[in-house]
């Protein structure tokens, strides 16, 4: 299988110029063409309006304003995950050194704030390279060039690429051949986007790219309690429904659609059988809407899935990372209401 990821070259110190530009001057004839969209977005968009329970994958909910949007969700009040995961990270970080020492590279599975990184990156000394990997090369460039102006003596060698599928980590002198100073940090429960079999093979995947006895520090939300989970998915600020109402701009931008953002309203529903919330788009009337020429037909109350965030229990989640190939070393929860948890795998020989 061919890696997907696009190389942008170790990011230092120095001041980050931005985008290359070509140093070639080319007249221009013509408009610029829009942006060509992402294939697979088409495909996707095309093939989920299509079926009988609409639905788009998650993954596309993060594009620049995605990911703006998604960086704001984490500071409103009623999003517990990402203050009580950070909470955690700053009491176990100082442990870490001694528990996992000679620990090289910090291999970050797509990078979000990098207030937690920076935890990570100030108690362990022993950490010389940083990895984000993240499908969005602009958020990933800002937020690398923060973290190396900061930490002058880690190499970072950000990696723009689909986690989801296998993906080569950039060779490094402190990287060779010892797979055990490998670091994978998956924060955010992020995890909890995949079901369990496609949780299981990411585990998995992440094991091979991260190699034999390898370390993974993975945060994991709990909770099924929806009187702590509605309000986190549907915050009084609207900024939740700012960020899943953005997939239809991006629809409109990207592929000549035209919904009207006014007829929709942001749904988050729990599902206690599949142990999941779900974001869904409630379309407020019958009427038709247009992408890349075709029509789809919304009644009134239909919806669009765009989201499934699973709150697995400690339970389940140890019996899938032992179907991956990981084996806990340490855990940490949070003795609140939400019983997020940090684990720390490391992978079979
Ligand atoms: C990025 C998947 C961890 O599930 O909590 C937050 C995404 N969606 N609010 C989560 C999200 C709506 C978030 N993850």
């Amino acid at each position: 299988m061919k890696p997907e990821f696009q190389w942008l070259g170790d990011i230092d110190a120095a001041p980050i110029a931005g985008p290359q530009r070509a140093t070639r001057v080319t007249t221009l004839k013509t408009l610029a063409p829009a942006p060509a969209a992402d294939p697979q977005f088409e495909a996707d968009v095309l093939e989920g309006l299509d079926d009988d329970q609409k639905h788009i994958p998650s993954i596309w909910l993060y594009d620049r304003r995605g990911s703006e949007l998604f960086e704001e969700i984490t500071e409103v009040t009623e999003y517990y995950p990402t203050r009580t995961e950070t909470r955690l990270l700053a009491g176990l970080a100082p442990e870490l050194e001694g528990e996992i020492g000679g620990v090289h590279s910090l291999v970050e599975i797509g990078s979000g704030s990098s207030r937690k990184t920076r935890l990570l990156l100030a108690a362990m000394p022993s950490l010389v390279r940083y990895v984000p990997v993240d499908i969005s090369a602009d958020f990933l460039r800002d937020a690398a060039a923060g973290l190396a102006r900061d930490f002058p003596a880690v190499a970072v060698q950000p990696v723009v690429a689909d986690f989801t599928a296998p993906f080569a980590l950039p060779s490094c002198d402190a990287a060779t051949g010892d797979t055990a100073g490998n670091l994978g940090f998956f924060p955010g429960s992020t995890i909890g986007n995949f079901t369990p079999d496609a949780a299981v093979d990411l585990l998995t995947q992440l094991g091979r790219t991260l190699g034999p006895r390898s370390r993974l520090l993975i945060g994991v939300d709990t909770t099924q309690d929806p009187a702590l989970l509605i309000p986190a998915y549907d915050d009084a600020a609207g900024v939740t429904a700012a960020f899943n109402l953005n997939l239809l701009d991006r629809i409109n931008r990207e592929l000549d659609g035209d919904f009207d953002r006014r007829d929709f309203r942001h749904l988050a529903r729990h599902d206690p059988q599949h142990g999941r919330i779900e974001m869904h788009l409630v379309s407020q009337r019958a009427h038709d809407v247009h992408v890349r020429g075709r029509t789809f037909s919304f009644a009134a109350g239909e919806t669009i899935h765009t989201e499934n965030c699973y709150k697995y229990p400690p339970s389940q989640f140890l019996r899938m990372a032992h179907a991956a190939h990981w084996r806990c070393e340490r855990s940490w929860q949070d003795g609140g209401r939400t019983g997020f948890t940090v684990y720390l795998l490391q992978r079979d020989a």
